[in-house]
């Protein structure tokens, strides 16, 4: 059975002229093992919600999970799918992709990332057993890691926080191959795997990669562990492959007629290409429905579910977010700030309208990666989510900002829950790549990243974005929010949640803010990425004037100053590009309005704001890092005050 697997990667990567035949060669006897005698799936539910995850970590060897969907009967893989590895359009790209292929569980390629993310999907499954109970969520994740991704940074940064979790719903199948595309690890490597994981809390062990019953043993011992546990399987890359196997020349290119032929002859393969012989098919295929009976009597037990109940789990699995109660939720947060009208740190107003949407949305799971008092992500009353207590909603990623941005990423594939956290802007670099993996995938995770310019102050030019926002806006896909007071943070926090098929970021400011909008107007203007805040006095405007976030109270001051020029000018606020640049040209035209003079303030770099103020258009913001010193000083200090944005204004309108 683990022979049909190589076959299909030798023969797809060899028609594709490209692909990595090593690892589901040398993983094949591992992956076999798992999914004919370990994983609850059935391919006839693909989504089936208390499914066993599998976390194919080392997306290069995509071809194994490719051959391991089609062997078991998933509909999504056929053998036609197979011939067409990496071809345009096909369900079987390069690396795995969850939107392409039903039976893919994430997205993985950038090595480090889907161990790293099944530990949020392992986290997830504890948090909903504890909420649903055992009948309803009890599920294992399952990853095959590779040298690679045990070697990346992030994957120390995650299993930190398994171990300490004590997620043992977690099992990682090591591809223990010590070949990586340089050759052998020992050329860059010599850390002892069962040693580090040992030290994080793991149960780990070595077998041999290519013994059935060995493989089945160390799962069965793992599922017992009350820990996470590492099971470094010893495997020869590209096993069977007579001059090739143990070599790194197997790992990304195709073997070759000759050496295919002889592997065929060694590991005693007779089928010509792309064809599984009837008996061997047909054992995968019993194998693949064998948990089908565990699905039909969950479905029948989540039946039998209290009326209320069950449609409160089918909404959280499906991920809907009712429009009403947001509506309701967004009124309340408003009536809130109507009461009690004060200058607030965005920070603290994201704190204000979490103590709302919390209790309102229980999928909602917070955290933050140490900064739990600077970014104001844990309203009051939410309890910690601990081993102790996995019904708790808030997680203490500890210092760990990579493996905190993928666990998100792995909540909100597992589904369920809604998860959001918090660090600094400026260490949104420290979380990009998992981002990124976000917007490819089109996951709601939602990141508060606060202290998002100079106005942070004191901490100085390490702590102070500059270029972060416009690298976050590079981003396709991502929703960037910068909200300029205490109203649009809680319309931003709504576009957030409602938007169920995107990653959003919302940057806040450390600093006290002034209310800027009515509390009382229930519409959100916000929603269409920009809008007018204040209209032209005394005239048709002859300066429109753009800012987000902090900057926008600035930009109100210079509208007072330019009055006092006699010159009209009006705000506009953009609290996300996103939002703005996708609607229609005569929208966006209907905003950016036809003053002759526009200017732009954001305390940052410009790059960005020429799609709105056009190239001929001022700025004014930071052109450098910035500097330590209290708040006020630094505004001061590069420019970004009424006074110069008037300036600037002024100096554009002579100019005509
Ligand atoms: C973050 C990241 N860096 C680099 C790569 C390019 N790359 C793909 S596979 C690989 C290493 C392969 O070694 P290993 O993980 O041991 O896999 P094997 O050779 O056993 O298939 C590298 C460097 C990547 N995919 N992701």
């Amino acid at each position: 059975m683990a022979n049909a697997i190589r076959a299909l990667a030798m023969d797809a990567v060899e028609k594709a002229k490209s692909g990595h035949p090593g690892l589901p060669m040398g993983a094949a006897d591992i992956a076999t093992v798992l999914f004919t005698r370990v994983l609850k799936l059935d391919p006839a539910a693909p989504h089936w919600f208390d499914r066993d995850r599998f976390v194919l970590s080392a997306g290069h060897g995509s071809m194994l999970l490719y051959a391991l969907l089609h062997l078991t009967g998933f509909q999504s893989v056929s053998m036609e799918d197979i011939r067409n590895f990496r071809q345009l359009g096909s369900r079987t790209p390069g690396h795995p992709e969850v939107e392409a292929t039903e039976g893919v569980e994430t997205t993985t390629g950038p090595l480090g990332q889907g161990i790293s993310t099944a530990v949020g999907m392992a986290i997830a499954e504890r948090h909903l057993a504890a909420e649903y109970g055992p009948d309803i969520v009890d599920h294992h994740t399952y990853v095959l890691a590779s040298d690679g991704d045990l070697m990346e940074g992030i994957s120390q940064e995650a299993i930190a926080l398994a171990g300490h979790l004590k997620l043992s719903r977690l099992i990682v199948l090591f591809d223990d191959n010590g070949i990586s595309i340089d050759g052998p690890i020992r050329l860059a490597d010599s850390v002892d795997q069962l040693k580090r994981f040992e030290a994080a809390g793991w149960d780990a062990c070595r077998i041999d990669g290519h013994d059935p019953a060995a493989i089945l043993a160390a799962i069965e011992a793992a599922q017992k562990s009350d820990k996470p546990s590492l099971i470094a399987c010893r495997t020869t890359i590209a096993f069977g492959a007579p001059t090739k196997a143990g070599s790194e020349k197997s790992h990304g290119s195709p073997l070759g007629a000759e050496e295919i032929a002889g592997a065929r002859k060694t590991l005693g393969w007779d089928a010509p290409a792309f064809v599984v012989p009837d008996d061997i098919l047909s054992l995968w295929r019993t194998a693949g429905a064998r948990s089908r009976d565990l699905r039909t009597a969950w479905e029948s037990r989540v039946a039998a579910l209290p009326a209320d109940r069950k449609a409160e789990l089918e909404r959280r699995i499906a991920g809907t977010v009712p429009a009403d109660r947001l509506d309701a939720a967004l009124a309340e947060i408003k009536r809130q700030l109507a009461a009690d009208p004060k200058d607030r740190a965005s920070r603290s107003s994201s704190e204000l309208a979490l103590g709302v949407l919390v209790p309102a949305f229980p999928e909602l799971i917070g955290g933050s990666a140490d900064l739990t008092g600077s970014n104001n992500t844990r309203p009051k009353g939410m309890p910690a989510l601990t081993p102790e207590d996995y019904g708790g909603r808030f997680i203490h990623y500890g210092i760990r900002e990579h493996g905190m941005a993928a666990a998100m990423n792995g909540m909100a594939l597992h589904g369920g829950v809604v998860p959001y956290s918090g660090t600094f802007l400026v260490f949104s670099d420290y979380c990009r790549p998992s981002i990124r993996l976000a917007c490819i995938m089109g996951r709601r995770v939602i990141h508060v990243m606060t202290h998002d310019s100079i106005g942070l102050g004191e901490d100085g030019p390490t702590h102070q974005p500059v270029e972060h926002l416009a690298a976050l806006r590079a981003i396709p896909h991502l929703l960037v929010f910068r909200p300029c007071d205490a109203v649009e943070t809680a319309e931003c926090w709504a576009l957030a949640l409602g938007s169920n098929h995107r990653p959003s970021v919302l940057a806040l400011s450390r600093q006290n803010l002034p209310q800027l909008r009515d509390a009382a107007a229930a519409e959100n203007p916000c929603a269409g990425g920009a809008y007018e805040l204040l209209p032209a006095e005394g005239g048709p405007a002859k300066v429109s004037l753009f800012a987000s976030g902090s900057e926008v109270a600035i930009a109100v001051a210079a509208r007072k100053r330019l009055a006092e020029f006699g010159v009209p000018a009006r705000v506009v606020s953009v609290p996300c590009f996103e939002l703005f640049l996708e609607r229609p040209e005569a929208e966006r035209e209907a905003v950016i309005g036809d003053a002759p003079v526009r200017v732009a303030v954001e305390a940052a770099i410009r790059q960005g704001w020429d799609a709105i103020v056009g190239s001929h258009g001022g700025f004014v913001g930071m052109t450098g890092f910035g500097a330590s010193g209290p708040a006020p000083d630094l505004y001061r200090h590069f420019g970004i005050t009424p006074e110069r944005v008037a300036e600037v204004a002024l100096g554009k309108l002579q100019a005509l």
